[in-house]
């Protein structure tokens, strides 16, 4: 595959913008080699500057619910544009959003819209300070809630790539408030309620991981933290940036039938436009201003054109249940065609998959935390990653991360997903 066009831009982009990215996940680091620029996308596919067609397996990191350019999503924003961008003001579209969301989840009362994942995190934790007027989080290592300072601590997703435990630029006192346990494991996180009694805020968790790859909650995981957060009165905080509308109507809350005290929301809330959102139970968001003293605010939150495009995804799910079933159907027969080739070639392999997520670890460890999951060959992965893309399936850049399947992913797409899977791992092996 050519890619001059990418190389070129890279170059330049270098220069310009840290690592030539936005993200430094983009920038391929985990992985080697040089980013491709995407120049467009439509279903199932993107395109890159040298109108090389990759097969989408990221689909914007979770957004893309429903492959690239969906014309319900693509009218929504066009017929929005014709009435301005932005005001600054209270509008029509952010009630009923937030109508849709409570009718979605219905464990949130009251609901707040914001820009970002990470606003979503970030204010969701000061809520809970305030609402408990309790100072320290706790938060799982390979969890990743975005980059707010308090959350870059044994983070997951880029952090985990880029190999730096704790951020620089993270300071002692913000660190020292953040208590960290291993995923899956309550007798470490009883041990540390013991230890800091009475002073824990939160407990913040993505109830299905994403960003260490994927990790599944450990059977009675979920149900023990909701106990011990009511036993506590510790405010339970499900992270659903991810998970939120993907894996369920209603998250992975109603996948697994536990009630969070909060929920945070973004990636697919948008529709693929910048949103973020966050909300909880009435007596806890009626802390923030301008009802409460706990102060969040931001010039684009509920966007005109975000929460058109974010409105008609919201409508398109809801109204389509049977999506659900659709994903999985698609995400299991992409699995089980790449554990067939990798059994056949005899690789050492563990997938992880819950509903339309899914990571490949290169391990023959089962990855049930972020220790199993730092025991893939990162190796291996970046030669799959190279060999894959060049064959036109675009992976996450890193094995740290899951992927995520569009209902635009065809059947012919499987089929060439597969072949290219079982040539890829024959390429490597030589
Ligand atoms: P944003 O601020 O990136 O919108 O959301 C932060 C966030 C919060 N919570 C969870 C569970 C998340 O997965 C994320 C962001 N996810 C990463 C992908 N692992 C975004 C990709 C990137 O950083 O470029």
């Amino acid at each position: 595959m050519l890619t001059t066009k990418s190389q070129d831009l890279f170059q330049k982009a270098q220069k310009i913008i840290p690592g030539g990215v936005n993200s430094p996940v983009r920038a391929f680091k985990a992985v080697g080699g040089n980013p491709i620029f995407i120049k467009s996308a439509k279903g199932a596919y993107i395109y890159d500057e040298d109108d090389n067609a990759y097969i989408e397996l990221i689909n914007s990191w979770g957004p893309m619910l429903l492959g690239h350019a969906h014309p319900k999503i693509e009218n929504a924003v066009r017929n929005a544009l014709e009435h301005s961008f932005s005001y600054g003001a209270p509008t029509r579209r952010e009630v009923e959003m937030a109508e849709m969301i409570i009718k979605m989840v219905p464990s949130i009362e009251k609901v707040r819209m914001v820009n970002s994942g990470t606003e979503a995190t970030m204010s969701a934790i000061r809520a809970a300070r305030g609402f408990t007027n309790r100072s320290k989080i706790l938060k799982f290592e390979g969890c990743y809630h975005g980059h707010a300072d308090s959350f870059l601590i044994a983070a997951g997703s880029g952090m985990a790539t880029m190999g730096i435990p704790d951020s620089l630029g993270v300071t002692k006192g913000v660190a020292q408030d953040t208590l960290t346990a291993p995923y899956n494991d309550l007798a470490t996180v009883e041990m540390l309620i013991s230890a800091n009694k009475e002073e824990i805020a939160c407990i913040i968790l993505e109830p299905v991981v994403g960003n260490m790859g994927c990790v599944a909650p450990a059977q009675g995981f979920l149900k023990g933290l909701r106990e011990i957060c009511t036993r506590e009165k510790i405010v339970l905080i499900f992270d659903e940036v991810m998970t939120g509308f993907r894996l369920a109507r209603g998250g992975a809350q109603e996948l697994y039938g536990i009630t969070p005290d909060m929920t945070t929301l973004g990636k697919i809330i948008g529709g693929g436009l910048p949103v973020g959102a966050y909300g909880g139970k009435a007596e806890i968001m009626d802390n923030l201003a301008p009802v409460g003293k706990v102060y969040q605010a931001g010039t684009l939150s509920g966007n005109p054109l975000a929460m058109a495009a974010g409105l008609a995804m919201l409508h398109e799910i809801n109204d389509n249940p049977q999506i659900y079933k659709q994903l999985d159907d698609i995400c299991l027969q992409i699995t089980e065609g790449i554990a067939e080739g990798c059994d056949d070639l005899g690789i050492n392999y563990k997938i992880n998959r819950v509903g339309s997520m899914f990571t490949l670890f290169f391990t023959d460890m089962e990855v049930t935390n972020f220790e199993t999951a730092k025991t893939s060959d990162l190796a291996f992965f970046g030669k799959y990653f190279q060999a894959m893309l060049k064959r036109g399936v675009y992976l996450a850049p890193s094995q740290f991360e899951s992927m995520f399947i569009s209902t635009a992913i065809s059947e012919e797409n499987i089929k060439q997903i597969i072949k290219a899977n079982k040539e890829s791992l024959e390429e490597i092996l030589g």
